[in-house]
């Protein structure tokens, strides 16, 4: 039994109106989540919108059809009005105020009751409940755990499932993870016998790619990966870096680069891969990793990060040279046991 399950069906019962937010560049679990838990309260005949900071990858955004979801960076004065006229924020898929970007202040402000429900770890102190299970694959299985607990089960249908599976499928690395367990692939049966078609569903998410996303992953990986165990056998590490020009000499669009970190962990021996990504907003760097190598800290430690154990997002102030070099004087530590 999730702690703190009643409380959020006694929440879920005694509010009218509720608000679905989630974080900045939303990804599948994000979308997801946001867009299931409002099919799910919908079915339960309840009063709900959904906010996004920014717009998702083209590849999932249909996720979101029907949930009439606003986003802030293009239309704030209504996503404003939204937050003054539900008595109940949702939270999903993020740990910390600062992941939704400029909705923060309306988070902070908001007079009404706050729910999270996250996987992070560390999660913020914000919420009057907080569901966190930093051990659930995704944000998507634990919301299908709440609806089981709660016995509400039947709120699940074809079009919620749907959106449970795009974020369970895309945070296990299409269930690939140690996070994936036997629970795990109950729920996706269960999901299945909702009457969804996964095969399309996997089709939508992976097969949408454009002639220059390949691009700019075939030239990250044949031109920008560094791998340090070539010169110090200790540090099993890749890294690929991608400067604004670059990404702008493939057209980049949000999502391009999705899963590029993930491509320097299936090369043989290696144990972590870092993406650094020169963006308008600064220097973005992921983090991903297998075994006894933990990033979590690392890029909270040193990257003003955080995330989970094998994978973490982070930032840098610096110049993409400075990154580098820091990164390189610091990564040794991922090893020290
Ligand atoms: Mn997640």
């Amino acid at each position: 039994m999730l702690p703190s399950v009643t409380s959020l069906k006694q929440l879920l019962s005694n509010s009218h109106r509720f608000l679905i937010i989630t974080h900045k560049s939303p990804d599948g679990d994000a979308v997801g989540s946001a867009s299931a838990l409002y099919f799910l309260l919908k079915n339960l005949g309840c009063q709900v919108e959904v906010v996004l900071p920014d717009s998702p990858a083209p590849n999932i955004a249909s996720f979101l059809d029907g949930t009439d979801c606003l986003f802030y960076d293009s239309n704030p004065q209504l996503v404003e009005q939204r937050f003054k006229s539900a008595d109940c924020l949702i939270g999903l898929d993020f740990n910390a105020v600062s992941r939704v970007g400029d909705l923060q202040h309306l988070i902070v402000n908001f007079e009404g009751k706050r729910i999270l429900i996250d996987h992070h770890t560390e999660p913020e102190d914000f919420a009057d409940v907080l569901i966190s299970d930093v051990k659930c694959s995704s944000t998507c299985q634990l919301v299908y755990e709440c609806f089981e607990e709660m016995g509400m089960l039947h709120a699940l249908d074809a079009r919620s499932a749907r959106c449970l599976y795009l974020g369970i499928t895309t945070d296990t690395g299409s269930f690939r993870f140690p996070s994936v367990t036997s629970k795990t692939h109950k729920i996706i049966a269960s999901l299945i016998e909702c009457g969804i078609d996964q095969w399309l569903i996997h089709q939508e998410i992976f097969d949408n790619n454009s002639m220059d996303q390949l691009q700019l992953r075939g030239f990250a990986i044949s031109e920008k990966l560094v791998l340090l165990n070539r010169s110090t056998p200790s540090l099993p590490v890749g890294y690929i870096w991608l400067t604004r020009t670059e990404l702008e000499r493939f057209n980049y669009q949000p999502g391009d680069t999705e899963g590029l970190v993930n491509t320097i962990l299936s090369i043989e021996g290696i144990k972590a891969g870092v993406l650094i990504q020169e963006k308008k907003e600064g220097i973005k760097m992921s983090f991903r990793s297998k075994d006894d190598v933990h990033v979590n800290q690392f890029a909270k430690k040193y990257f003003n990060g955080g995330g989970h154990v094998y994978a973490a997002g982070g930032h840098s102030p610096d110049s993409m040279d400075v990154t580098i070099s820091r990164l390189l004087s610091l990564i040794h530590e991922l090893f020290i046991p």
